[in-house]
């Protein structure tokens, strides 16, 4: 296929299509990991009256999936959380024996980011919202970094935000957070000009934090957009070591340009097992693919196709 560097497209996408919920109109960038033997996902539905609803799902082998009709529900004992409006690009990660997952919310005041907490995928415990508005992308970071919570968030607008920049922060309780840090910004004239955002939650590697990441660019046509990696100082994860000048994947196959929002490639899951590096994205706001890679050639590559490797930023 064209365009493929070191991740290449699982032959069956894509996997996940609207056919999987009665209800969707699309389902698309959507978090999933491993779970109890087998693989646990929550999941972005556009249903049909283009409320934006979240759907819990299971897989044995994390490619054939069961999602559940009914959307998902949130316990929580303080009525000012609750949550009226749209919600979409979930995120998940895993410290310790709990599952911390992240959302955006739609609000009259702009997008923030919810957060709740399961172990099971059965109950979703409902906690304080990580950021105000205006912020569409938050990942958690999957242990404690020198004994604090930390997190990438992408601070944004109430439209289609047509800049972004990342920035990390730090909480001793996941409610107050704070020691926010710039980590970094789009880079003009490139597949990543106009906004950048988190992807999955950072992996952990000898060299640092591998941040799976999307970038977009806006030609005359709208936004583009495209999968880049960077890898993250250990310690200090805002000091960015290695940023991919090429891009790790870019909207080339049909279901990637053709759809509700054309030519999306939306990163927003990582599977590290055996060596391999499985990334589920979303793809042009309307299904579900995935493309695997080696995890060493991975981090090879965003050393080496870096900016930092290749002669510095514009
Ligand atoms: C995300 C979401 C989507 C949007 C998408 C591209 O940030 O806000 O609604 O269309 O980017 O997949």
């Amino acid at each position: 296929m064209a365009n493929e560097t070191v991740f290449k497209r699982y032959k069956g996408n894509p996997i996940i299509t609207a056919k999987n919920v009665p209800r969707a109109n699309s389902i698309h960038n959507s978090a999933i990991v491993e779970h109890d033997g087998g693989y646990a996902g929550i999941f972005r539905v556009d249903e049909v009256d283009f409320n934006f609803t979240m759907h819990v799902g299971f897989s044995k082998d994390g490619i054939k999936w069961d999602i559940d009709p009914h959307i998902l529900k949130l316990e929580n004992d303080n009525p000012d959380l609750e949550i009226k409006d749209r919600t979409y690009d979930p995120r998940l990660t895993k410290i310790d024996d709990i599952y911390y997952f992240t959302w955006c919310t739609d609000s009259a005041q702009g997008p923030f980011i919810g957060m709740a907490t399961t172990k099971d995928f059965k109950t979703f415990k409902q906690h304080e919202h990580l950021t105000i508005p205006a912020n569409r992308n938050c990942v958690i970071f999957p242990r404690k970094i020198n004994g604090k919570f930390a997190m990438y968030s992408r601070p944004s607008d109430m439209g289609h935000t047509p800049f972004g920049c990342m920035f990390y922060s730090t909480s001793p309780d996941m409610v107050f957070w704070g020691t926010h840090r710039f980590v970094f910004e789009p880079v003009r004239s490139s597949w990543q000009s106009t906004k950048i955002g988190p992807g999955p939650a950072p992996i952990e590697v000898d060299e640092g934090w591998l941040l799976i990441y999307h970038g977009v660019w806006t030609s005359c046509n709208g936004y583009l957009y495209y999968m880049g990696g960077a890898i993250l100082d250990k310690e200090e994860p805002w000091r960015v070591l290695y940023r991919t000048r090429d891009y790790l994947l870019a909207p080339t196959e049909l279901y990637e340009r053709v759809g509700d929002v054309p030519n999306v490639i939306f990163p927003s899951s990582a599977i590290v097992k055996d060596g391999n590096i499985r990334v589920y994205y979303g793809c042009a706001d309307t299904c579900i693919s995935v493309a695997e890679g080696k995890l060493a050639d991975v981090i090879d590559f965003v050393k080496t196709h870096s900016y930092e490797a290749t002669g510095g930023y514009k």
